[in-house]
């Protein structure tokens, strides 16, 4: 009998622990074995203070130009879903050159079999379509074959999956094209504009289908389907020999470095987009 009480009297508790292990899936366990979280505060909106010589805040800026305008990057405090600052992007409309202009996290060592959640808060202004912008990179640069260099664009160079808006009525997919793989599509939820918005990306990785791949827009998902997430060897091996090329993937693969902002934007116009509150965790 006392055993009885004493399991009702834990039960709600047990109850309780697994709701909040549910909930908090997408933030990971809380020892991770990489951890990176920035949310753009700075003393006087100076994009120098987050390149501190120490690392430990952003590493670059990809900035890529068009030919006929210039990308914008700034810490602003006009808006902002954490703290008091913000980055703000610009990014103009591609012509001879995919126009970019994104912040980068480098210097990760991310393998198959890791979990990895990427969160952040995008604010993306204006009406227009955003069709094929792409929000997030997760990249594999070292991999790349050497031997085989840069003849089929620096585009290319770096594989790995992206985050990216799809379609005429702007749905956020997981973009899967530098590994040669189909995109994961939804069309359960339209982006949504002129808002903040949460963003939150969880991949178990892996070089097959056994991946896991699981895309939640304001906490609504949107996307949980298995599929190969990391560049496979043979896949690889398989569309250079169509081109007669001997590629050798290199290994060990790794996710090594992270872009968040326009990281490409192909659309036909101007972009304003904010991004705070971004997180890399690795268990
Ligand atoms: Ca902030």
């Amino acid at each position: 009998m006392k055993r009885l009480q004493y399991l009702l009297f834990i039960l709600p508790f047990i109850l309780v622990l697994g709701c909040n292990k549910d909930e908090d899936s997408l933030a990971g366990p809380p020892t991770a074995k990489f951890l990176f979280e920035d949310g753009f505060e700075t003393q006087n909106n100076a994009m120098d203070e987050l390149f501190p010589s120490d690392n430990t805040r952003w590493s670059t800026l990809q900035h890529t130009d068009p030919a006929n305008a210039t990308n914008e990057i700034s810490v602003t405090n006009t808006e902002f879903s954490e703290g008091e600052d913000a980055l703000r992007i610009v990014a103009f409309p591609s012509d001879s050159q995919l126009s970019k202009m994104d912040i980068e996290k480098n210097g990760l060592s991310i393998q198959s079999g890791d979990r990895v959640a990427i969160r952040a808060d995008f604010l993306i202004r204006g009406r227009e379509p955003l069709t094929n912008l792409l929000l997030i990179d997760l990249e594999c640069c070292s991999c790349w074959d050497p031997n085989v260099g840069d003849n089929y664009g620096s585009e290319n160079q770096c594989p790995g999956v992206r985050l990216m808006i799809s379609g005429e009525k702007d749905y956020l997919t997981i973009e899967r094209g530098k590994i040669s793989g189909t995109t994961l599509q939804q069309t359960d939820l339209v982006f949504p504009r002129n808002q903040w918005v949460t963003v939150e990306w969880e991949m178990t990785l892996s070089d097959n289908e056994t991946g896991q791949n699981r895309l939640t827009i304001d906490g609504v998902e949107v996307i949980d389907e298995n599929a190969m997430n990391m560049p496979n060897p043979q896949v690889f091996r398989d569309v250079f020999a169509i081109e007669g090329i001997d590629f050798n993937l290199q290994q060990p693969t790794t996710y090594e470095r992270v872009q968040v902002g326009a990281t490409a934007n192909p659309t036909a116009g101007r972009v304003e987009m904010f991004v705070d509150n971004f997180t890399i965790k690795v268990w």
